[in-house]
């Protein structure tokens, strides 16, 4: 295990009680692991959190009192610019929704669905789409579902190819890896590691070839800065996620409609089946897709039950 970005003596200096500063880089089994930049402190969370029903997130920027060279207690969490529940990480700059091209087949509605979660959040989205190397034409296929929506790179883990232009797509930023499991997320950022020299963390160690599946939220930081947060897999969505974005209309949470909403007949126009829908018009037009139009039905539904069951 290597949990020291630095020297690990320089935190016995620290005298009982001191509160320092650092983020949690990894949430495991109700130990929050904290990186301070000199040492990274097994913590557990103050009772508080849980009254409170808050969990400590990966990715939250935190207080802990250090109780020992090793160990810690989180205090506070400072205030969050976003928070995810699935996968659960705080703090991201860009979402970065890993699909297949093949093995295994992409759910585009699971894909959508993750998209709207990074809207609701604020955060930038990009779809990675990786083993292009198994079916060039599937790749092809989605890239060109997204493309003019989000910023679109089709990779191969195992070639390389696309790499250059994700590192691109992520330096300097907080970039949380999500997606089904086995499209290859632990695997691309393993390359990203390889060519930018990992500062923290050991991600070689546990990727590729399908030995180790990701079961928890871990956060590397490449040489540059760049944080990269390595995310479980999972195959569907729990039906409260709709219930959480309780606050926007489902519309708002698909960019490529945002153009059409002022030009329905009706205000309050869903784009269900209303008369004079501009959304349905972009849809018939080819300017909205089918498989998008086909989640954003399936998300309105869902949250249509989620305000009716409050
Ligand atoms: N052919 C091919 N296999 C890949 C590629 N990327 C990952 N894999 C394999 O897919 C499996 C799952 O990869 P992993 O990175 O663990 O996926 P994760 O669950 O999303 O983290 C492993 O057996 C990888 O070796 C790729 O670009 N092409
Ligand atoms: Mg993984
Ligand atoms: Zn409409």
């Amino acid at each position: 295990m290597l949990w020291f970005g630095g020297d690990s003596y320089e935190a016995a200096f620290l005298t009982d009680s001191q509160s320092v500063g650092g983020q949690i880089v990894k949430a495991l089994a109700g130990y929050y692991y904290v990186d301070t930049g000199e040492a990274v402190y097994q913590c557990r969370a103050r009772g508080i959190f849980k009254k409170d029903g808050v969990t400590p997130l990966a990715g939250d920027r935190v207080r802990i009192v250090v109780q020992d060279a090793e160990e810690g207690v989180v205090d506070e969490i400072l205030p969050r610019k976003n928070a995810f529940i699935r996968p659960p990480v705080a703090n991201i700059d860009l979402f970065a929704v890993t699909v297949a091209a093949a093995a295994p087949e992409t759910s585009l509605e699971l894909t959508d669905r993750f998209l709207a979660m990074a809207e609701a959040a604020e955060a930038d989205a990009c779809v990675c789409i990786n083993k292009d190397d198994l079916s060039p034409a599937a790749a092809k296929r989605i890239e060109g579902v997204y493309q003019d929506i989000y910023p679109a790179v089709v990779l191969s883990a195992a070639t390389g190819e696309g790499v250059g232009e994700l590192r691109a797509l992520v330096a300097g930023r907080s970039v949380a890896f999500a997606g089904a499991s086995g499209v290859g997320k632990t695997s691309l950022i393993a390359l990203l590691a390889d060519e930018g020299a990992l500062k923290t963390g050991d991600v070689s160690a546990r990727t590729g070839r399908g030995r180790h599946t990701t079961r928890h939220v871990e956060i590397f930081t490449l040489a540059d800065g760049t944080k990269i947060y390595d995310t479980p897999g999972f195959t569907s969505f729990e039906a409260t996620v709709a219930a959480d974005l309780s606050d926007f209309s489902a519309a708002e949470l698909f960019p490529e409609f945002r153009g059409y909403l002022g030009a329905c007949r009706y205000r309050d126009c869903l784009h269900e089946n209303e008369p004079d829908c501009a959304v349905r018009e972009a849809l018939a037009s080819g300017a909205v897709k089918r498989s998008r139009y086909a989640s954003y039905l399936k998300l309105l539904a869902e949250m249509k039950d989620a305000e009716n069951n409050y």
